[in-house]
């Protein structure tokens, strides 16, 4: 990647369980403890959130959303800034929530562009309120970045007004207000293997791309590499999203929501090598390690491992 600036924003908000505003934290002193500088090396910007511990979830259908909504404007300049000054970006992210406040900069830096995203995850985190069975709201930002509702797979008959009045807002966040985002067709799953039956429905319905660990398998992982990269080639802008429980708990269960059958190390290394490379990779988001729910610090040191083998920083 190159140019490459460092953005941190460590909101945990979105998360059903405490602790991942620590792993941008985590991931630095992994960076010490294993000589990997790029925390010297390369530009830091931060975007200040607010503290978790003075708030209720004012409402169950979509937990913190008003705290969420401006926390995703606040990432969505810095996020726009960084790319309209030249930068490729790495993000460093609390819980996934925050990833629909990058790509709303994206959007917002290349509002005429033809712009994708790299999900890299367990989970679909297509839910939207009407959906959601928690209301945690790192379950929702491939729905608020798509534009979507879901309301045809309702399970809740209604919601607050002021809840559907902040969800409008936060699928329109930046000053040009635009959405959809992204297409259906801009998007590609790879590691999904735990979601609800609602998800895979819409997932199926939109006809979104995806590809499960067992495509990893079997076409193989060069194959999908080559399918996904051969796909994405004239795109003017790729963002990779990579929630590191898209891995196998093998690797690490520092993560608020692991599933079996994940990413081995390798085959994480593998794809975020091959997605970096592309000349049009503007972004590699990292998001949802969880120190608190660790020993020694261990997804953290893999996420350390994983950015030092594979991914080169201009
Ligand atoms: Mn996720």
């Amino acid at each position: 990647m190159q140019r490459t600036k460092i953005l941190i924003c460590s909101s945990e908000l979105g998360a059903g369980v405490r602790g991942a505003s620590l792993g941008p934290d985590a991931i630095r002193i992994a960076a010490v403890n294993n000589f990997y500088n790029i925390f010297e090396r390369l530009h830091l910007d931060e975007i200040k959130v607010p503290m978790l511990n003075r708030y209720s979830p004012e409402n169950k259908s979509a937990k913190y959303i008003k705290l969420i909504a401006s926390t995703h404007r606040k990432i969505c300049k810095k996020m726009c800034a960084a790319l309209q000054a030249g930068y490729s970006t790495l993000i460093l992210s609390g819980d996934h929530s925050n990833a629909a406040g990058f790509i709303a900069g994206f959007r917002e830096a290349y509002p005429d562009k033809k712009l994708g995203v790299i999900w890299i995850d367990a989970h679909g985190d297509i839910h939207s309120p009407y959906t959601s069975p928690s209301g945690n709201m790192h379950g929702m930002p491939v729905a608020m970045v798509l534009g979507l509702d879901n309301t045809e797979h309702r399970t809740r008959r209604k919601l607050k007004d002021d809840v559907i009045k902040s969800w409008e807002k936060i699928k329109m966040t930046g000053k040009q207000k635009i959405t959809p985002k992204l297409l259906p067709e801009d998007f590609i799953y790879i590691g999904i293997r735990d979601l609800q039956e609602q998800e895979w429905d819409i997932i199926h319905e939109k006809n979104i791309k995806y590809y499960t660990p067992d495509h990893l398998k079997k076409p193989g992982i060069e194959k999908v590499i080559e399918e996904v990269t051969a796909y994405f080639a004239d795109y003017d802008g790729i963002y990779i999203s990579f929630d590191v429980d898209s891995m196998d708990p093998s690797v690490s269960v520092g993560t608020g929501t692991p599933v079996p059958g994940g990413l081995t190390l390798d085959q994480a290394k593998k794809l975020l090598k091959a997605f970096t490379n592309m000349p049009n990779c503007k972004a590699l988001e990292i998001t949802e390690v969880n120190p608190i729910l660790d020993t020694d610090n261990k997804m953290a040191t893999a996420v350390v491992k994983i950015l030092r083998e594979a991914v080169t920083f201009g």
